[in-house]
Formats: C-alpha cells, structure tokens, sequence
C-alpha cells in the first residue's frame, strides 16, 4: 500500500493528470514567491499594492479568463482552473477574488454575451492582464435580490444613458472597464463601460475587516452616456448575470478549501510544536479530534469539488450543483478556519500567523456570489419544488 500522506490522506493527486499538478505547481510557486512575503503586510495596511504588476503576471501565467477559448485565453480545463483558485486562496481570497473578478465575471460576460467587436476589443488586454475588470450587479438597496435593481439604462437616439449607483465591487477603482448590469425597458441588460467615460466614478471602500488586501469600491454612473454598441447584444434579462455567477461560484468552491488548507497546515504544525501540560497539544485527544475533522472535511470538500469540475469539463454541472458545491465548500473551509484559531490559542488572533486572516476573508466568501441562505433556498427549492424566496 502506499504511505499515508497527511497532506493528501485520501490520495486525490491520483485522481489528478500530469497537466493539471504542473499548473498546480506553477501557481503554487508564484504565490510563494510574489504574495506570501508581502500579504500580511498589505492585509494590515488594507492594500493591494501594485495591483496592476500582479495582474500582468497572473496574465503571464494564463490565469486570466483560463477556461475561455481564442482571445489570448489559456483555454484550459474547469479542473485546472479549480486548482488556481485554490492555490490563490492559499495565499489570500483578495488575490483569488481579482482573478475571479477578472476572468469568471467581466471576461467570461463578454466572451459569452458580447459581440465580436467587443471580444477584439476587450479580452486580449484582459487576458493579458493589461486591462483590469469589474462586473457590478450588486447595489446599495439589492444585494441577494438583484432582480429588484435601481440602476437604469435609458434609450436617447441611438445612445444608451446609464444612471445608479454600484456597491461592493470588487477591482472597481482599477478597473479599466466594468460590466454593468443596468433595467431598461427590455428588462435587464449589461453593458461594458470604459470607465474613463464622463460620469462614472468609482470610490474605494475602507474600514474593511476582511478581505483587507482586495480593492473594493462604490460606483456613481451619473448620466453615463455610450454608444449603442456598449450593450451585451446577447445578454437579456437577470440570467445573463447569474450565468456569469455560476462560473465564478465555482471557482470560489475551490478557492475557499485552499484558504482551509493553509489554517490546517499552521494548525497541525502549532499542535505539533506548542506544548502546555509537558506535551504537545497535538497529542491531547480533543486537539486530535479537531484536526482529524479539519482533514476529514477539507478532502471531502476537494472530492465533491474536482467532481463537480469533472462535470463542468463534460458540459454537465447545474447551477443547483454550483449552489451545493459552494454552500458546503465555503461553509465547511470557515469552519476550518475557526477551529485552526483555537488551536493557536492567543497567537490565533494574531496576524503573526495567516490563520485569523483567511478566517475574516471567508466571512466575504460566505456572502458574497450568494449567501450561503441564498445557496439554502437554491437547492431547497430544487429539493422541494416550492420557492421560498418570495413567498
Ligand atoms: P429567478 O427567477 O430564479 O431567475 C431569473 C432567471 O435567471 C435564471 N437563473 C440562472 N441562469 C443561469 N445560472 C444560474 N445560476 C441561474 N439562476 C437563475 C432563471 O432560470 C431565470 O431565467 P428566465 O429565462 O426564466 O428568466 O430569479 P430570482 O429573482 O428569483 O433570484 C434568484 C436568486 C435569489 C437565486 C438570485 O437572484 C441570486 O443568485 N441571488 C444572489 C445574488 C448574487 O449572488 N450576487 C453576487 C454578485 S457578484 C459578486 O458577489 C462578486 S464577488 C466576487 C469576488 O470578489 O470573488
Ligand atoms: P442582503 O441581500 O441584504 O442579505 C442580508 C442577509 O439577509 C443575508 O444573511 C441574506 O442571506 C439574508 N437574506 C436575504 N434574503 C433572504 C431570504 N429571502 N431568505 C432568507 N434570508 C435572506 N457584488 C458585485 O456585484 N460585484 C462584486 O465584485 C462584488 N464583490 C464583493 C466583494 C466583497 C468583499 C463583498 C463583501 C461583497 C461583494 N459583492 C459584489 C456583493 C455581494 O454579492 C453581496 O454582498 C451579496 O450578494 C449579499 O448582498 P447584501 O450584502 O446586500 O446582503
């Protein structure tokens, strides 16, 4: 039989091909290299410093808009871009949120829903990281309810005239185009805005205790004027939107185990090292008990996710199966987290070690691309066949 390895128990990296632990490897290292001597730094800060440099590498790296085909695009499988994700968010969610921002959101809407000038013209600077993207749907007054949004798009001549506000968007401030999701009177529909256009303006949130090293901002479209060709051509009604979500809360499944892999590693060293009573507090029995269902529930949750990427490679994952993947992925990885900073005791609130902040960017993860109550009534109402969101 082979050796048990604590890092891999239930031997998953067999389930993996030679390409796919190459670009894990890869990723890996960058992260290693570029984001961990710094991170903890720019988390207390509250900055993403040179957001643009680390854009263009991650471009270098082809993890910009991965999955997508031409374009510059690395065309590469969901699996791969799973292990990205994971990989990211073993650094920081804040590294992981540009990417799914960039690549599952902004870049995935005009590849799936834009014309042909606007693919030319959009997605080789995205996928090479030259030009950032956001993709606003949230508002001040609609978040679990987007359906509800205030933001408007009105027809003047052949123009269209956006006029709302935008909250919670992340990468906004250096974003060089936003997808923006806006009522007309067809009913909802999105639009790619250069954001040097007169009168949008983006303003960068602070006092953030989480996701402290990720751009977050409010957008103003004030009478933002365009041309009529700024609008999604295919892109019509809330399903436009919520399609992009599903790639992007895909991605999140995975990249929240990597932020529960990291609290574990520390965990399973500091119980290792620490030692109270004359022995380590790895060898008491209820400090055994959390790390083994620390283990048990990061692998489970990398089973259910490489599965659920199987079945997005083979054109089959439902958003209802998203919804699972997420809701129990990120859930389960908070919790993680919160059990690795009791074992690390007084140090575990300390940003001495990562533990404390992954468990604050995943309060971010387990609301934002749908609440976990929101991935509840998804699925009971798959379950059921009623829905309870509006009553
Ligand atoms: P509902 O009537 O259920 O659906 C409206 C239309 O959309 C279709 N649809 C979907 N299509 C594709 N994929 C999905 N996941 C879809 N879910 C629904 C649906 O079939 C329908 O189509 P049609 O043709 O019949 O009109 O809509 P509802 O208004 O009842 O809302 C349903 C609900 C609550 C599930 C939905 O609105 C929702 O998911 N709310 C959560 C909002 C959310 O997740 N916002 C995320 C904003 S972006 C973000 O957070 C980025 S953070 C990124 C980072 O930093 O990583
Ligand atoms: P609300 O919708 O007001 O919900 C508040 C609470 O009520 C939640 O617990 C919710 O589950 C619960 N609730 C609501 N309705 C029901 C119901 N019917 N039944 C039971 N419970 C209910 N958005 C973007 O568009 N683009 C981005 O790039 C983006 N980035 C983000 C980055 C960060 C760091 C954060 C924190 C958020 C970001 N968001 C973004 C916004 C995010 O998608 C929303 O915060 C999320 O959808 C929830 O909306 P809300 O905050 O308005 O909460």
């Amino acid at each position: 039989l082979p050796a048990f390895d604590p890092a891999d128990p239930l031997g998953l990296d067999e389930l993996l091909g030679d390409d796919d632990l190459a670009v894990r490897g890869t990723v890996r290292k960058w992260a290693a290299d570029r984001v961990l001597p710094h991170i903890a730094d720019w988390y207390e800060r509250g900055e993403l410093p040179d957001i643009r440099g680390l854009t263009r590498e991650l471009g270098a790296l082809g993890a910009l808009g991965m999955t997508l085909q031409g374009y510059g695009c690395a065309g590469a499988s969901a699996v791969q871009y799973g292990l990205v994700c994971l990989e990211l968010e073993a650094a920081d969610s804040g590294i992981r949120s540009l990417v799914s921002v960039q690549g599952s959101l902004a870049m995935y809407a005009i590849h799936r829903f834009g014309s042909a000038e606007q693919r030319e013209r959009w997605l080789p600077p995205m996928a090479a990281g030259e030009t950032i993207g956001c993709f606003a749907l949230t508002e001040p007054d609609h978040g679990s309810d987007p359906a509800g949004m205030r933001t408007r798009a009105e027809r003047d001549g052949s123009d269209w005239v956006l006029t709302g506000r935008k909250m919670w968007i992340t990468n906004g401030s250096a974003a060089g185009v936003a997808v923006v999701w806006a009522r007309t009177d067809e009913g909802v529909r999105g639009f790619v805005v250069p954001t040097d256009a007169p009168g949008f303006t983006a303003a960068t949130l602070r006092h953030k205790g989480s996701l402290r090293a990720s751009l977050t901002s409010e957008l103003v479209l004030d009478g933002v004027r365009l041309p009529a060709d700024a609008v999604l051509p295919e892109a019509r009604g809330l399903r436009a939107p919520l399609g992009c979500l599903g790639h992007a809360r895909y991605g999140i499944m995975w990249g929240a185990l990597g932020a529960a892999r990291t609290c574990l590693e520390t965990a399973l060293e500091y119980a290792r090292t620490r030692e109270q009573f004359g022995r380590p507090i790895g060898g008491f029995q209820l400090t055994q008990a959390k790390l083994a269902d620390m283990a048990v529930e990061l692998h489970k949750g990398l089973l259910l996710a490489l599965h659920l990427g199987r079945r997005m490679d083979a054109g089959r994952l439902r958003p209802e199966q998203v919804s699972f993947g997420k809701l129990n992925n990120v859930r389960e990885a908070l919790a993680i987290c919160r059990t690795a900073r009791t074992i690390l005791g007084a140090n575990g609130i300390s940003f001495e070690y990562p533990v404390m902040r992954h468990m604050a960017n995943l309060e971010s993860v387990l609301t934002y691309e749908g609440t976990t109550e929101m991935h509840q009534l998804i699925l009971g109402k798959a379950l059921t066949g009623l829905d309870a969101f509006r009553g």
